[in-house]
């Protein structure tokens, strides 16, 4: 392995500081029915409470745009399982930097030690040079070498490079990058998440290694037109990129249906079963209709054969999917009725997670296959039950069990939907967008419905404690 030495020639380029690195991703995987409503907390909080997606253009986006070169891809559709970037294997130079690929500034201040970085010809892993950064533990200062590409109508990319690790090493006051990194914009060159300064990323990757490829599939935020890749590190040891590549691959061969709600997509190896399309529409009408409004919302509703099917079109971790901003559910389930509730609501406002599963739960009247109301019952008479404060409150709520929560959430929802209706229930929604904590929870409370919420808490409290429960029928965490 060659051993790290300086001597290669330091480039000029202007920086631009890059935004936070908060992540903000709106897809979430679910794993069962019950880890996914826990697992549901972290993301739909994050999400609620970040807001709808923002689109306003940060300095990085400008920068990324303004400064490389577009891939040539005409009007028509990207061709499929072709290499897009140009000079991909970095062996063809201009002053320093490979033609088509520019440096762009992502941490650390002017005046702080920077990265080196170069052409090398001594090592390739294809062709006869490579591209290196190459730090020491007092290096504060690094880039990308990044270059875009032009796209239209696509879902997924592919991204492989090969890359050969020296003593790579993160040390405090450093960042987490020796790998490969993804960025997606619209047509106005907007970032679909501005605070994170890639979307996707390979793995990051230390120690030494020698020459080995990376390897991913990506999935693609919908109306994505232009796609960065980027070659960095942001700690300490050498790092060398080779012959990288961004492909579109062939999309699976889904087949689909439109109905009212839904663009419904199955592959040949799998179809819905008869009638499960026309269900799920019939289910989604019902809901509508019992929550007492009428929706325009699309869901893209994507049925997999299985879920390796699942994790390998997304190459995501988990089994299901959904993605609020994209409207598209993944699943194995041919009639979803869960987040249907949710893409029905959406519109309405994003409340508290209690109140939009409650919601869910009070719609179905069950939870885990029992009445929500006897659990509830049974809960208040073993001195269990919830307050409202611990089911709005993000810090209380994570500590209690959901077999608690969540039918305390829906037999809540019922209770204030079966005195005030359902139009005051969107309206409720619409004063808590976005609210995540108890004060302002009771405050759109009582500008809604004109009573305290307290008040309403103990007429609730009151009624359950009148319902009669068969234990038999109810449940409690397992032990
Ligand atoms: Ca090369």
């Amino acid at each position: 392995m060659k051993t790290r030495q300086g001597g290669m020639r330091k480039l000029e380029i202007d920086g631009v500081a890059s935004g936070a690195s908060v992540f903000n991703d709106h897809i979430r995987p679910i794993t069962s029915r019950v880890d996914g409503i826990q697992g549901f907390a972290e993301v739909r909080s994050k999400m609620i409470f970040n807001g709808r997606r923002s689109k306003s253009s940060l300095s990085l986006a400008l920068v990324i745009a303004g400064a490389v070169s577009l891939g040539a891809c005409g009007r028509g559709q990207t061709p499929y399982d072709k290499n897009l970037l140009k000079n991909p294997s970095f062996e063809y130079v201009k002053s320093g930097v490979p033609q088509h690929w520019q440096l762009a500034h992502f941490r650390g201040l002017e005046g702080e030690s920077e990265v080196r970085y170069g052409i090398d010809n001594t090592t390739a892993a294809d062709g006869k040079q490579s591209w290196f950064f190459d730090a020491d533990p007092g290096t504060r200062r690094f880039h990308f070498l990044q270059q875009e590409v032009e796209v239209r109508d696509i879902t997924h990319v592919r991204l492989r490079g090969w890359m050969q690790l020296d003593q790579v090493n993160r040390l405090v006051g450093q960042y987490a990058q020796c790998n490969f990194l993804v960025t997606f914009f619209d047509e106005k060159h907007e970032r679909f998440q501005e605070l994170r300064y890639a979307d996707k990323r390979t793995v990051l990757k230390l120690g030494t290694i020698p020459w080995y490829e990376e390897d991913h599939m990506f999935r693609v935020p919908k109306g994505t037109r232009y796609v960065s890749v980027a070659c960095a590190l942001g700690c300490d040891g050498r790092v060398w990129f080779d012959n990288v590549s961004l492909s579109v691959p062939k999309p699976p061969d889904w087949q689909t249906r439109r109905t009212e709600n839904f663009v419904f997509h199955w592959l040949p190896e799998r179809p819905f079963p008869p009638g499960s399309i026309e269900n799920e529409q019939l289910m989604f009408d019902d809901y509508a209709k019992r929550l007492g409004v009428k929706s325009d919302a699309v869901v893209y509703y994507y049925l997999y054969p299985d879920t390796a099917s699942i994790r390998s079109h997304l190459s995501i971790k988990g089994h299901q999917y959904v993605s609020w901003d994209d409207m598209e559910i993944h699943v194995i389930n041919p009639n979803e009725d869960h987040e249907i509730i949710h893409f029905i609501t959406d519109p309405y406002g994003r409340p508290p997670r209690s109140i939009a599963e409650g919601t869910v739960f009070w719609l179905q009247g069950q939870w885990m296959g029992r009445p929500i109301e006897e659990i509830s019952a049974f809960h208040l008479s073993i001195g269990r039950l919830p307050t409202i404060e611990d089911l709005i409150d993000l810090n209380r709520v994570s500590q209690l069990h959901p077999v608690f929560t969540m039918p305390a959430a829906s037999v809540f929802v019922k209770f204030i939907v079966d005195r005030w209706g359902t139009e005051r229930l969107m309206e409720f929604y619409r004063e808590l967008n976005g609210v995540n904590s108890y004060d302002q929870f009771a405050k759109a409370f009582e500008k809604v419905y004109g009573v305290p919420c307290k008040e309403v808490e103990e007429q609730y409290r009151y009624h359950l404690s009148k319902v009669k429960f068969d234990k038999a029928s109810t449940l409690l965490p397992v032990q």
